[in-house]
């Protein structure tokens, strides 16, 4: 099977950053796909024998998805310096654009759906794009980055690293909700035999807090979900911070914090879902789901549409609704692909990207009722 392109020419470049001592930034997404990736390559650089001056994690509530203006800002005085997205990047252009003229070396490494065009960065890796030959598309964003740091480290990769490196590649994995064929079963079957017996003491304290029989019988939800908990303030991650955490006395109060977050999510999930059933209830005949509000929090709309879109079977729109914009999550199915049907849309939305079956958006509220007509014409029209 052909290698993941530009994969090499990744590893080459990071290699060559570590060699001439130049500053390494890694721009990772606040879910357990986006954290898990940022722990690997962290790691995996550490162990090349260099280092990761900063990592950041972008505030999906308030700054929105993605390289955003916010971070844009922060970042204005940081070069010279390569910069490395994981799990977003591909929908950036622009933001690329902006970083180019600071004078950032950016490396893309994404699994997300290909828009209007590839970002002018220095090396660009996802296996979504169309001369990509390595047939990698089902892969997380996880299992680019554990062939990233396989590529980096070859045989420097101890079998200790390896099967570290694997437990998180098996956790994003199932989070993320790609197909578990191929490299996908392999990262799940093995990372989540090695998970048990995991030295890594962020990992360590789920089980010490929960007890081994509850996680394991529980298919190890329990510490995906803690993964995915937190939300990224000022650029940090509080799961990104249990990952990498060496005291097992620190692990603990993070990972005991997180499942509180959890519990309260699971909640405040359940309480969104049910009023989205009450206002859908005299909506029979809709072809979509298409419902928001300035009380739900963004963070939850992606969970809420998931619920629903598994209960109705319709693409599936939760968003909140801020002052002036609107942002939100959509659930839908491969064949009635979210990301398709909102690039009818593109002209008047402000950003929008992800998996057929798995995407979001951000508009401006005037143009809200626009959107929701083009999304029922576009998805009447496939039914006929
Ligand atoms: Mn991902």
């Amino acid at each position: 099977m052909k290698k993941i392109k530009n994969l090499a020419e990744a590893s080459d470049r990071i290699k060559l950053a570590v060699k001439n001592n130049e500053k390494i930034i890694i721009y990772g997404d606040s879910d357990a796909d986006g954290i898990c990736s940022t722990t690997i390559l962290q790691e995996a650089i550490k162990n090349l024998g260099g280092s990761v001056e900063m990592v950041l994690f972008p505030n999906r509530e308030d700054d929105g998805y993605g390289v955003n203006k916010r971070a844009l800002e922060y970042l204005k005085t940081v070069p010279p310096c390569l910069f490395i997205t994981l799990d977003l990047g591909i929908s950036n252009q622009a933001a690329v654009d902006v970083l180019n003229e600071y004078g950032f070396k950016v490396i893309i490494v994404d699994h997300h759906q290909i828009l209007d065009g590839i970002p002018n960065a220095e090396i660009v890796i996802d296996p979504a794009q169309a001369d990509d030959q390595s047939d990698s598309r089902h892969l997380a964003n996880v299992g680019i980055t554990f062939k990233l740091a396989e590529e980096l480290l070859g045989s420097d990769m101890s079998a200790q690293l390896r099967k570290s490196f694997l437990e998180l590649a098996a956790l994003a994995t199932i989070s993320d909700m790609v197909p578990q064929i191929g490299d996908n079963k392999m990262f799940i079957e093995e990372g989540l035999r090695s998970l048990k017996h995991t030295f890594r003491p962020g990992l360590r304290a789920f089980f010490d807090i929960l007890g081994e029989g509850e996680i394991v019988s529980g298919g190890f939800y329990k510490i995906i979900q803690a993964l995915n908990a937190a939300e990224s303030i000022d650029f940090k991650n509080s799961a990104f911070d249990l990952l990498i955490e060496s005291s097992k006395n620190k692990a603990e109060e993070l990972a005991q914090d997180l499942i509180a977050k959890v519990n309260y999510k699971q909640l405040k999930i359940q309480q969104i879902a049910q009023e989205v059933e009450r206002r859908i209830s005299q909506k029979k005949d809709e072809a979509i789901i298409f419902e928001g509000d300035p009380a739900w929090k963004l963070t939850l709309a992606g969970p809420v549409a998931s619920i629903l879109y598994s209960k109705y079977q319709k693409p599936t729109f939760i968003f909140k609704k801020m002052d002036n914009e609107s942002a939100g999550s959509v659930r839908s199915t491969k064949e009635l692909n979210s990301v398709e049907a909102m690039k009818t849309c593109k002209d008047f939305l402000i950003t929008y990207g992800g998996h057929p079956q798995a995407s979001g958006f951000r508009i401006k509220n005037e143009d809200l009722a626009k959107f929701e007509k083009k999304l029922k014409e576009h998805f009447n029209s496939l039914k006929n």
